[in-house]
C-alpha cells in the first residue's frame, strides 16, 4: 500500500515520490496550517476524531469543549480578537447543530469563524435512507451564515478552505460553514497533487478605500454639527485601528460614546468620553458619526425618544464595510463605505486646524450633565447593603480590576450585564466580550476560554447565575487546560432575581427561581480548580485579587441580595405584557 504522508516535505527518491499519497485528513489539516490557523476549538467523534488527533500531531492546538455551542463561541471571539478566522469543528447533525447557534451568534454580530463539521455519507442523507446522524447540514446551515461550502473531492480541499477563510474576514465579517463529508476525508491523492492543490490565502480582507467624495460629504456634514457626536461600535474595536479612531476623537475634540464592546478603544476614562451623560447626548447631538455600530435595537434604531425625536431629526454620517447597512434603519445624510482604518485616515485627511472645534457650550453641558450622572453614582456605589447587591459587588470588582487594565472581561447576565457595563471601565481595545447584538444567554465560559486560550492572560468573567449556567459544563475545560479563568457568579438565587413566587401555591418554584444559596464555588472544585463563597464586597475583593495573582482556573460564588434584580435588567420595556394577567 502507498505511504500516506503528513506534513508533506520534498521526497529524496523519484520512486518514494511516484508511490506516495495524501488523504483529506492530512490535506485538511495542511491547509488551516498554511494559512497560518494554529488553534481548533472543538468537540471529538465520528468522523472528526482522527482530524482533531492528526491537528494536535501536526502541531496545532485543538481545544476539546464538553459542548458545541461552547467550542464555537471560543472560535467566535478568538475570530474577533484576532482578525483571523477561529476554527470550530464538530461531528454531524446534532453537534453540527450545536455549533450552530455560535456560527449564527457570529454572523449577527460580525466576528469571523469558520464551523468545520463532518458529514454523513450524501448518498444516502439526500435520498433520506437514514444514516447514523443524517442530516442536510449545508442547507440548514445557509440561512445562519455569510457563506456556507461543501468539499467533496480531496483536490478541492485547498480551494475550499481558502474560500471559507476569505468569506468569513473580507468585506463585513461572518461566520462560515465548511461541510466535510466523512468519505472525503479518507479520500487519497497524489501527494504532489495535494501539496499543490493547497492555497494560501493572499491579502484574506483587502483595504477597501472609501470614495473620496463620501469623504468630502462627510466632512461637509461633521463641519456644519453644532452638537456634534462620534459612536463607536464593535466595529471599530475589531478593525484594530486605534491609533487613527483615537486621532480622529483628539483631533475633532467632538465627544464619543462607545458601545459595550468598544469599552478601552479609548480608555473609558478619557475626558470625551460622554459614556456617563449617555441619555442626554443621544437626545441632544444634532449630528452623529457612527463608526462601526449598526442603528439597530441596541440604539434604539436611531429614531424616537432616545434620539430627542422632539428637537427634530439628526444628521447621521456612518462609516461602515458593508454599504446595504445604510438606511437600514433612518436615512444615512453621509455614508462612508469602506474599512474602518481607511475612512478615519480619508477623514482625518480633512481635519485640520482650519476643522470647527465643538461650541463650548456643548462640552460644558456633557461635562456637567456627566459629573452629575457620575457622583449619583458614585453614591450608590458607596453604599454597603447586607446582603451584597450587584453595586456593592461591583464596586469591589471595578477597583481590583483597575489595578490591571490588561485582563478580558466577558459579561453576561441581565441586571449583571447592565449594571457591570456601567460600572466596570475598560482601557484597552478589544478586552470586553459580552452578550452582544443578539443579548444571548451562553457565551460565558465559551468566550473565557477562547480570550484566555488566544491571549494568554487573565479572564475574568462576571457572570448571572442564569447566564452561568448555560457554559457551566466547561468549567471542567478551563480546569483542563489550566487556564487563568475567574468566573465571579453572582448568585441572586434565580433569572434576574430569586424572589418570585408560584402564585398557586403549588410545590413548583415560579419560572425564574433556582435553588436558593447554590454553591457554584464548589462546580469547580469537584475538578480541581479553586472555589471562593463570598458574601461581602471585602470577602470578594480578597478572593478577586489571590484569584488573579495565582492565574489558576478559579470560581468566586459571590452572593447577591436575591431581590436587587429587575426583570429583565435595563430592558424591562421589550417585555410583553399580558393585559389579562394585570386584572
Ligand atoms: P455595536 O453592537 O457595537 O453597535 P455592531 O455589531 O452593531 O456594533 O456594528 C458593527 C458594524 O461594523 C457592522 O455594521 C459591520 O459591518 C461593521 N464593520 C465590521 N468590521 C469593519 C471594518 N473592518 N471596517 C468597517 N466596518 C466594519
Ligand atoms: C439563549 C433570556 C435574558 S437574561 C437571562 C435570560 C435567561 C438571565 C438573567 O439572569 P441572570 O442575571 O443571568 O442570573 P441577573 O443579573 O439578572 O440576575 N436564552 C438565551 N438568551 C437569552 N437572552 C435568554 C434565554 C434571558
Amino acid at each position: 500500500m502507498a505511504e500516506v504522508v503528513g506534513t508533506i516535505e520534498p521526497q529524496t527518491s523519484p520512486a518514494a515520490e511516484a508511490q506516495a499519497t495524501t488523504d483529506g485528513f492530512h490535506l485538511v489539516i495542511d491547509a488551516l496550517k498554511l494559512n497560518d490557523i494554529d488553534t481548533i476549538f472543538g468537540l471529538v467523534g465520528i468522523p472528526i476524531t482522527d482530524l482533531a488527533r492528526l491537528a494536535q500531531a501536526e502541531g496545532l492546538r485543538f481545544i476539546g469543549f464538553r459542548h458545541e455551542q461552547n467550542a464555537g463561541n471560543a472560535a467566535a471571539i478568538a475570530g474577533y480578537m484576532t482578525k483571523k478566522p477561529g476554527i470550530c469543528m464538530t461531528v454531524s447533525a446534532p453537534g453540527f447543530l450545536n455549533g450552530l447557534t455560535a456560527l449564527a451568534n457570529a454572523t449577527t454580530n460580525c466576528f469571523p469563524m469558520i464551523l468545520i463539521s463532518g458529514s454523513s455519507e450524501r448518498e444516502i442523507v439526500d435520498l433520506q435512507q437514514g444514516d447514523y446522524e443524517e442530516m442536510d447540514q449545508l442547507n440548514a446551515a445557509k440561512p445562519y451564515a455569510k457563506a456556507a461550502f461543501r468539499v467533496l473531492h480531496a483536490e478541492d480541499i485547498g480551494i475550499g478552505v481558502a474560500r471559507a477563510i476569505r468569506a468569513a474576514v473580507s468585506g463585513r465579517p461572518g461566520g462560515v460553514y465548511l461541510d466535510l463529508p466523512a468519505k472525503l476525508l479518507s479520500q487519497t491523492i497524489d501527494a504532489v497533487k495535494g501539496k499543490e492543490s493547497l492555497v494560501k490565502v493572499i491579502d484574506a480582507a483587502p483595504r477597501q478605500i472609501p470614495a473620496p467624495d463620501s469623504v468630502a460629504r462627510a466632512l461637509d456634514v461633521l463641519k456644519s454639527a453644532k452638537r456634534p457626536l462620534i459612536l463607536l461600535g464593535k466595529g471599530a474595536a475589531y478593525a484594530q485601528a486605534d491609533r487613527e479612531i483615537r486621532e480622529l476623537v483628539e483631533r475633532s475634540g467632538i465627544p464619543y460614546l462607545p458601545m459595550s464592546m468598544a469599552k478601552g478603544l479609548l480608555p473609558d476614562t478619557h475626558e470625551q468620553s460622554a459614556s456617563a451623560a449617555r441619555s442626554f447626548v443621544l437626545a441632544e447631538a444634532d449630528v452623529v458619526l457612527l463608526i462601526g455600530a449598526r442603528l439597530n435595537w441596541l440604539l434604539s434604531h436611531g429614531k424616537g425618544k432616545t434620539w430627542g425625536a422632539a428637537n427634530g431629526p439628526k444628521k447621521f454620517v456612518q462609516i461602515d464595510i458593508a454599504p446595504t447597512e445604510i438606511d437600514s434603519n433612518v436615512a444615512i445624510a453621509a455614508p462612508v463605505i469602506g474599512d474602518i482604518g481607511s475612512c478615519v485616515s480619508a477623514l482625518l485627511g480633512g481635519i485640520d486646524a482650519s476643522f470647527p472645534r465643538p461650541a463650548a457650550e456643548w462640552l460644558d453641558a456633557i461635562a456637567e450633565k456627566k459629573q452629575k450622572n457620575l457622583d449619583k453614582m458614585a453614591a450608590t456605589l458607596a453604599k454597603n447593603p447586607s446582603p451584597m447587591n450587584f453595586h456593592s459587588a461591583l464596586r469591589a470588582i471595578r477597583d481590583v480590576l483597575k489595578q490591571h487594565p490588561d485582563i478580558n472581561l466577558v459579561n453576561e447576565g441581565a441586571n449583571t450585564l447592565d449594571y457591570a457595563r456601567a460600572v466596570i471601565d475598560m482601557y484597552l481595545p478589544r478586552k470586553r466580550f459580552d452578550s452582544g447584538t443578539w443579548g444571548v444567554m451562553g457565551i460565558g465560559m465559551g468566550f473565557a476560554v477562547g480570550a484566555a486560550v488566544t491571549s494568554g492572560k487573565q479572564v475574568v468573567a462576571i457572570e448571572g447565575d442564569s447566564a452561568f449556567g448555560f457554559s457551566g459544563m466547561e468549567l471542567e475545560t478551563i480546569c483542563r487546560y489550566n487556564l487563568p479563568v475567574c468566573t465571579v457568579v453572582f448568585n441572586n438565587n434565580g433569572v434576574y432575581r430569586g424572589t418570585d413566587v408560584n402564585p398557586t401555591g403549588g410545590a413548583d418554584v415560579a419560572p425564574t427561581v433556582f435553588v436558593k444559596n447554590a454553591r457554584y464555588d464548589r462546580m469547580i472544585e469537584a475538578f480541581g480548580g479553586i472555589g471562593y463563597h463570598v458574601t461581602t464586597p471585602d470577602e470578594l475583593t480578597k478572593a478577586l485579587t489571590e484569584s488573579i495573582a495565582s492565574g489558576k482556573p478559579t470560581l468566586i460564588n459571590a452572593v447577591i441580595d436575591e431581590s436587587a434584580g429587575t426583570e429583565s435588567g435595563r430592558l424591562t420595556n421589550l417585555n410583553p405584557q399580558s393585559a389579562a394577567m394585570k386584572k
